[in-house]
């Protein structure tokens, strides 16, 4: 307890995803936050509201903005990134549009991995390209093709580690060096890791960007976004990108959600990794099993990387089958308890076909040249008791 009977937050993840930002005896002592169901905010007179307005006096608007509820989803966030702020939108996508609404102007350039999420794919290439930003792409896991690409002058560097779908790791701190040496600002997409078990801002990066749909909200019973950085950034990116460019916001109820998903974070991503281990250990071991890419396993690439950048690996796997596509679609079809879907980082196992469901953004030949190979199957390793996840797959491959 401090001074005024309230409790203070020290300092470790899980405490502070559970207690930064409220305190009971702000609200009549409920233990857990209420939830502002409002569209807009009174004031007593005219001039505070255009005081309010012109930014002289900080005060809650209208919910587009800004709203209590959400307030406290961006205090806890930023405190978990490590970020002097957050802005929360609502959906992944949004935050990432309106980082990038605010930030970039036609005649831009930006330099992105060449292995990015669908839809974060087709924004840059189809979306942003079309307003006259110029769109690299290059290996953000080859240092020297990094040095070769940053000599073009990009405003932004942009990637995700692990990135989605095949699990390729790009050394934050590295990237983050370079592109600053040459005057470029570092975004991160963060939604594979979550802040559990990387803080990409800790190593250099400006702007982190989640898709809190995922393991954030944890439950798969939401769409929602964040995106954590300076107070300056996030300024403008909550004066432009959510206010006037994309009007992403985030509802009350899905930033209560999130608030809840976030108190066991740490205590899911340690599951989820231990599960994933499991798993990952056994489909490297099956015969009709030709590759698996998770970051805790000794035969990963980029293990090393994997052991300084993240706390745990995750529970994230990329694999594929001897038999290629055909085989990994049959086998995909003959589980039971592992769902066919999209989305990962919930509490339900989920499996897809990145080539024609998350990254069939891309053409065959984009898909080719980026890494997403036709026979590629991901799976978001689940809660549920890892010998029923390993029986499932099991007989997915007896059958
Ligand atoms: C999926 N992903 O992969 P919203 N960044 C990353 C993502 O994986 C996603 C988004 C942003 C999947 C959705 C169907 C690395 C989404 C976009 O879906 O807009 O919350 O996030 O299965």
């Amino acid at each position: 307890m401090d001074g005024s009977g309230q409790i203070e937050c020290p300092k470790g993840f899980s405490t502070r995803a559970i207690h930064e930002g409220y305190h009971p005896a702000d609200a009549g002592g409920a233990l857990t936050p209420p939830v502002h169901f409002t569209s807009t905010f009174t004031f007593p007179d005219v001039e505070s509201a255009g005081a309010a307005f012109s930014g002289e006096q900080p005060a809650h608007i209208y919910s587009r903005i800004s709203n209590p509820t959400v307030d406290l989803l961006e205090r806890r966030m930023a405190s978990l990134e490590g970020a002097e702020a957050a802005v929360a939108f609502g959906s992944g996508m949004g935050a990432i549009t309106a980082v990038f609404w605010s930030l970039v102007a036609p005649g831009d350039e930006i330099l992105v991995d060449k292995t990015l999420y669908g839809c974060t794919y087709a924004f840059f290439n189809h979306g942003l390209a079309k307003f006259g930003v110029r769109v690299s792409h290059v290996d953000m896991t080859d240092p020297d093709a990094v040095e070769a690409a940053l000599k073009s002058r990009p405003g932004i560097v942009y990637f995700e580690t692990p990135a989605n779908p095949n699990m390729r790791l790009i050394d934050i701190e590295d990237i983050a060096l370079k592109a600053h040496a040459a005057g470029a600002r570092v975004i991160v997409d963060n939604t594979y890791a979550s802040p559990y078990l990387t803080r990409p801002l800790e190593l250099g990066a400006d702007i982190t960007v989640h898709s809190a749909t995922k393991y954030l909200g944890g439950h798969g019973d939401l769409i929602g976004g964040i995106a954590c950085g300076t107070q300056e950034i996030m300024d403008e990116v909550r004066g432009c990108g959510l206010k006037d460019m994309t009007g992403a916001a985030l509802a009350p109820f899905n930033a209560m959600l999130i608030l809840r998903g976030l108190k066991t974070l740490g205590l899911r991503m340690r599951e989820h990794s231990a599960s994933a281990g499991e798993v990952a250990r056994f489909l490297e071991r099956h015969p009709e099993v030709s590759s698996v890419a998770w970051p805790g396993l000794q035969s990963f690439p980029q293990a090393a990387l994997a052991a300084r950048q993240m706390r745990l690996p995750g529970g994230m796997i990329a694999f594929e089958l001897d038999g290629g596509k055909a085989a990994a679609i049959a086998f995909m079809n003959r589980l039971n308890l592992i769902q066919r879907a999209v989305s990962l980082g919930d509490a339900e196992s989920l499996i897809q076909h990145p080539a024609s469901m998350t990254h069939s953004t891309y053409t065959p030949e984009e898909q080719a040249a980026h890494g997403i190979a036709p026979g590629l199957i991901r799976l978001s390793v689940g809660l549920e008791d890892v010998e029923d996840i390993l029986a499932d797959l099991a007989q997915a491959f007896r059958s």
